[in-house]
């Protein structure tokens, strides 16, 4: 490692302002949550590919992920999948990752897998479905509850393929009803995040396509409701981080699915198709940290970062650590803007000073602090040589082909 690198880095920054202390304290701090279906066999609907190594089971992607969170030293959380993390004694699966240096986050719950759930899960016109389908998001606040989390996380895949299928307006109440029972089933102290996504798996309508629905539902149900937003879930050329700034301000984002998108819901590694999306973010959700109103200070800091990519052609766990490493990347980058200099611009009205003050911060080469912030934290420098060093590579081979599939 070069501290030469690293010193240059630390006189420039100082020299601008900035706080190297308080950067490296707020790196420290990101926690990136990973999922357990980022450890299964994935493909896409032409083929799902097995590979070699895959955990069998929900105790083994606990496991990867609790590697994941040893060489990074930020992971200290997995989500769950109901029912594909489904297992006897949830309070063992807890048990597990707490012995992993883990803990169970979001439990996401599923309406899309089973045959009953082909024309829509609680927006279904069959009252039998929708009855189902809200069994099974009351079970997951009771796993929840077993595993300790706080946090339920809902993605709905209903929507229709033609016009004219289904009755919108019908569908919207039927959601809604549903919701308000799971959200009468939460603990004072859980937080529902409601996920939109407008298009896929169906193709003509989605009956929560956008953040201005899941904003809606959100405020309809109560304060413990908050908008997740899937960064792969927009139309090309919509303004991420302006959606982000907007929920910020309204108190209702309450977390990410991280994951890069090139042409639809690609769940592609977060940071390498538009790491520049990632930064403006973050550079929304910083500044809303230093906002006058407590209330949006606080829905800033609470805000819950998870992945959410189910890698087809990637190796799964190098895969996972890149992602973290990159969503740190652009958190640090973030971390350098001169939020004075940015301020004193806008209210001159100077336009090229105000986008070249946050643009500035980008163009930096974090990977010097970077390197530092994981020897100060005594994780490895570089986690993903780390891995490949580390035997468990070999070690998961042993689980042979043919593991749990997402
Ligand atoms: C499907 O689009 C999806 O990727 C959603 O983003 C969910 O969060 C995820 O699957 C898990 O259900
Ligand atoms: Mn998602
Ligand atoms: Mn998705």
């Amino acid at each position: 490692m070069s501290d030469k690198a690293y010193y240059l880095f630390e006189e420039i920054q100082t020299n601008r302002g900035i706080r190297i202390d308080k950067v490296k304290e707020k790196i420290k701090k990101l926690a990136i949550e990973t999922p357990s279906w980022g450890y299964g066999d994935s493909g896409t609907r032409f083929k799902v590919f097995q590979k070699a190594g895959i955990p069998r089971n929900a105790f083994e992607k606990i496991d990867d992920a609790a590697m994941v969170h040893r060489l990074t030293g930020v992971c200290p959380s997995v989500a769950i999948h109901i029912p594909w993390d489904k297992v006897e004694d949830y309070g063992q699966l807890a048990e597990h990752a707490h012995h992993q240096g883990l803990r169970i986050g979001a439990v996401n719950p599923n309406l899309f897998q089973d045959n009953d759930y082909m024309l829509g899960s609680v927006c279904n016109v069959d009252p039998i479905v929708r009855k189902k389908a809200l069994a099974h998001l009351l079970e997951c606040v009771q796993v929840a509850k077993e595993v300790q989390s706080d946090n339920i996380s809902l993605w709905l895949a209903d929507g229709t393929n033609y016009p004219g299928q289904a009755n919108l307006r019908q569908r919207k109440h039927w959601l809604y009803e549903s919701l308000a029972e799971l959200y009468s089933s939460l603990l004072p102290q859980m937080r529902l995040f409601i996920e939109y996504k407008f298009f896929e798996p169906a193709f003509y309508h989605t009956d929560l396509a956008d953040w201005g629905m899941a904003f809606h539902l959100a405020n309809q149900l109560g304060q413990q409701a908050q908008v997740l937003v899937d960064t792969g879930h927009h139309a090309q050329g919509t303004n991420v981080e302006h959606i982000v700034s907007y929920l910020l301000d309204e108190q209702k984002l309450g977390g990410f699915h991280f994951n890069s998108r090139k042409y639809a819901d690609d769940d592609l590694i977060v940071g390498t198709m538009n790491p520049y999306e990632l930064f403006l973010i973050f550079y929304q959700i910083l500044d809303a940290e230093q906002d006058v109103d407590a209330g949006v200070r606080k829905t800033a800091e609470n805000i819950a970062y998870m992945i959410d990519q189910s890698h087809v052609i990637e190796p799964k766990i190098p895969a996972m650590i890149r992602s973290v490493m990159n969503v740190q990347t652009q958190y640090a980058k973030a971390l350098c803007i001169d939020f004075v200099k940015v301020r004193q611009a806008q209210l001159e009205n100077d336009v090229l000073g105000a986008e070249n003050a946050v643009r500035e911060a980008f163009e930096f080469d974090v990977s010097p602090l970077l390197r530092v912030v994981r020897e100060e934290m005594g994780v490895p420098v570089d986690p993903l040589q780390a891995y490949e060093a580390s035997g468990y590579p070999k070690q998961i081979l042993e689980r042979g082909v043919g593991g749990a599939s997402w």
